[in-house]
């Protein structure tokens, strides 16, 4: 395979709302490259892109996936990313990586509350945006007028700078070509054939249409520019080659965000998509410098753009330019297991130039790592390289230590990119091992799952015992499930969700804690005052000594702390930590021979259960803040299910992608969220959820949840 330099490769997140069309699209794009020889379909597991085994059986993207295109002397690297909302923190990891975003619009539905999401992370990053209208083929996506509406709403919603680039041609023998507005040539497909289109003259019925559309690009791109502005007034139009230039660069500073037509699964339009993505889409060394945490070395020779002067060893800002001739610097973006290559890390090439047999330093974990083989990945498949180029996207297998998120690259020029950060996971289950031999197999396999997906949480509740696994939501963790079945013949029953109560005082109350033994010789001898009393949310346990004189030994103090915080951890209504209380020991006895530190932990728990007793104990649960967003005709549907789930509605927004709603949610109420809103908005509305505060449980719901969990421990204080 021939090695490309950065100035020869464009890296893009094919990005856009679920079920787009993205992993179709990418299918048909290596199909017209001619890097496969037939088109790859999702909806038989063939797709390059979607070789998951939960990503085939679910006939979705839940992780990102890397394909390329080798197409007329530049490489065009493909990143695959998920639509479905919950999952979108794939999708945002797959920005870093890249210098462009293309997104994929429905022609069904134009712009969706995904769209909006994702357009806003590639915002965030400066990441110039590609528009596809895909689907054209479909029969509801057919008429004229549709189209252009779907501009309109995409410029309310991004901009005048949303413009077209082309005009599909649409007439009896339903879509089948496309018009390009910068040409003005027009081309026109087999539609299920191989992607690759044939000149053809402009169709009559479009020859208005585009002139229109060609005028309003020509005056777009033209704006703000005084020469080409006068070009513009004095001949209506710009030469090709300035429009091009031009075009170019007003994509690559976010000026323009062009607007193309295909489809994917019948493979139409698409060798023009590659053709623009090759031509207008920035280059891998063609963005700003990367900015990066770096240290200072005195051995660094070349420190490659060092920012001021730090101290040897620290920390300062590095602005690194992608560029061969610096360091060596690699940022990993993902990690795969895969049953027959093991262990696959894909990385970028940040700067500095990759040969294969390389040993580096991964700075992240101050180890070094030998890359051994450099491969691309078409899917799931590495092909390998003997060098990857400033800016080139790549793989290595069977690293030891490296994982997502990690910087490797020069000793002598250490550099840290931030990760992209993973939001808290939304839902907790318990799981159980099925069998003892399942027993021993579960934590080594969610470990390996977990390098996959840093979204996923493993680890045990201090409380009970339990296994828990977090995860974005319900179909992720069933997701989780099938894999650790399918691949690592690990068998779980997942139990209901845990909503991870706490509980806490509502009044002050004092209480005696006494404990007393005599048995033979050496007795036992605790003896405590104890006072409780209410804290603001947040606040934890919080211990206060106020013993005068001498009433408890100095020395016993301590115990008296442990066992009151070991009682707190250990809950009084129904096992869940006390919180958000002060207990203050203020008065005690003591005996000469017979107190001990034991005497005084015992005689605590004691007194803290007493004052629990009296000091009306209640309930707190977790309180979700949760951000829905989806068509404005679901707006009602959704207030109203979220008022039957005791929410408290913060805000509603309608415009842009929709409506967004904000409230507050107990998370009891929203454990299955996902589902519901699939329900509610047919699949069309997206939500995001974190953990807020805690709040008081109402009375008689509290009453139900303590009923239905264990009994309150047993008194242990005559252990
Ligand atoms: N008519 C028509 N159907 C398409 C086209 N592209 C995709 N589909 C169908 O739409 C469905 C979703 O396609 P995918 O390629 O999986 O969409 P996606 O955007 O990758 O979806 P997620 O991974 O879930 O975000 C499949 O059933 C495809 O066959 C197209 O161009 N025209
Ligand atoms: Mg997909």
């Amino acid at each position: 395979m021939k090695n490309y330099l950065g100035r020869d490769v464009r890296n893009i997140a094919v990005v856009g709302h679920a079920h787009s069309g993205k992993t179709t699209l990418i299918a048909a794009l290596l199909q017209a490259a001619k890097m496969t020889a037939t088109q790859g379909l999702v909806d038989d597991g063939s797709a390059v892109t979607a070789y998951d085994e939960e990503d085939v059986a679910r006939r979705t993207t839940m992780a990102n996936a890397a394909a390329f295109v080798e197409w007329n002397g530049v490489k065009i690297n493909l990143l695959d990313t998920p639509g479905f909302h919950m999952f979108l923190h794939e999708t945002r990891a797959a920005m870093l990586p890249v210098e462009a975003a293309l997104v994929v619009v429905n022609a069904q539905t134009g712009a969706e509350a995904v769209t909006d999401r994702v357009w806003k992370y590639a915002a965030e990053g400066n990441l110039p945006r590609v528009l596809v209208v895909n689907q054209v083929d479909h029969p509801k996506a057919d008429s004229r007028q549709g189209r252009q509406q779907m501009i309109e709403q995409m410029q309310e919603r991004w901009g005048r700078q949303v413009v077209q680039v082309q005009l599909p041609i649409v007439d009896e023998k339903g879509f089948h070509g496309v018009v390009d507005l910068v040409t003005m040539k027009a081309f026109q497909y087999e539609p299920d054939g191989n992607g690759r289109g044939e000149e053809i003259k402009i169709p009559e019925a479009v020859q208005a249409d585009a002139k229109a559309a060609h005028e309003a690009l020509v005056e777009l791109v033209a704006e703000g520019k005084d020469e080409l502005m006068e070009e513009f007034f004095n001949s209506g139009t710009l030469v090709e080659e300035h429009l091009t230039a031009a075009l170019h660069e007003a994509v690559r500073e976010d000026n323009i965000f062009p607007v193309l037509y295909a489809s994917g699964l019948r493979n139409v339009g698409t060798d023009r998509l590659l053709e623009f993505l090759k031509a207008y889409a920035p280059a891998a060394t063609e963005r700003e410098p990367v900015a990066a945490r770096g240290r200072i070395q005195t051995t660094a020779g070349n420190g490659g753009g060092v920012n001021g002067v730090a101290a040897e060893g620290q920390d300062e800002i590095v602005m690194r330019a992608v560029d061969d001739k610096a360091p060596l610097a690699l940022y990993v973006y993902k990690t795969m297991t895969d049953p027959f290559t093991g262990r696959v890390t894909f990385f970028k090439v940040i700067s500095g130039k990759m040969t294969a047999g390389a040993t580096v330093q991964n700075y992240t974990r101050s180890e070094p790592e030998s890359l051994g083989h450099l491969y691309v990945m078409q899917g799931r498949k590495p092909m390998e390289v003997s060098e990857l180029h400033a800016g080139d996207l790549g793989a290595a297998v069977k690293l030891r230590e490296t994982l997502t998120g990690d910087t490797l690259g020069d000793k002598a020029n250490e550099l840290f990119i931030e990760p992209v950060s993973m939001p808290e996971p939304a839902m907790t289950y318990a799981i159980e091992p099925k069998t003892r031999g399942d027993e021993d197999k579960l934590a080594p396999a969610l470990h390996k799952l977990m390098e996959e997906d840093p979204m996923l949480r493993f680890y045990r509740d201090p409380q009970t015992n339990d296994f828990l696994v977090s995860g974005a939501g319900q179909p992720h963790i069933e997701a989780l499930v099938s894999k650790l079945k399918r691949r690592y013949h690990t068998n779980v029953i997942l139990h209901e969700p845990k909503v991870p109560y706490r509980e806490t005082v509502r009044a002050k109350a004092e209480a005696q804690g006494r404990h007393k033994k005599q048995s033979g010789g050496h007795g036992q001898f605790g003896d405590c005052k104890l006072r409780i009393e209410p804290q603001p949310r947040g606040t934890g346990v919080v211990f206060a000594n106020e013993i005068f004189g001498g009433a408890i030994p100095r020395q016993y103090v301590p115990a008296v702390e442990k066992g009151v915080r070991e009682s707190a951890a250990r809950g009084y209504l129904a096992g869940y930590p006390v919180v958000d209380i002060k207990v203050t020991v203020f008065d005690g006895s003591y005996h000469d021979v017979d107190s001990s530190e034991m005497a005084f932990k015992i005689a605590a728990r004691t007194g803290f259960r007493k004052c629990m007793e009296l000091a009306k104990p209640s309930l707190l649960e977790p309180i979700m803040k949760i951000e829905i967003e989806a068509p404005d005709d679901f707006a009602g549907a959704l207030m109203g299910d979220l008022t039957s789930r005791r929410g408290r509605v913060q805000g509603m927004e309608s415009g842009g992608a929709g409506t967004m709603i904000r409230a507050e949610v107990p998370m009891s109420e929203i454990l299955t969220y996902g589902t519901t809103l699939t329900a509610i908005t047919q699949g069309r509305g997206s939500f995001r959820i974190e953990m807020d505060h805690y709040d008081l449980v109402p009375q008689l719901i509290a009453e139900k949840i303590l009923a239905a969990a264990k009994q309150p421990v047993e008194d242990e204080a005559e252990e």
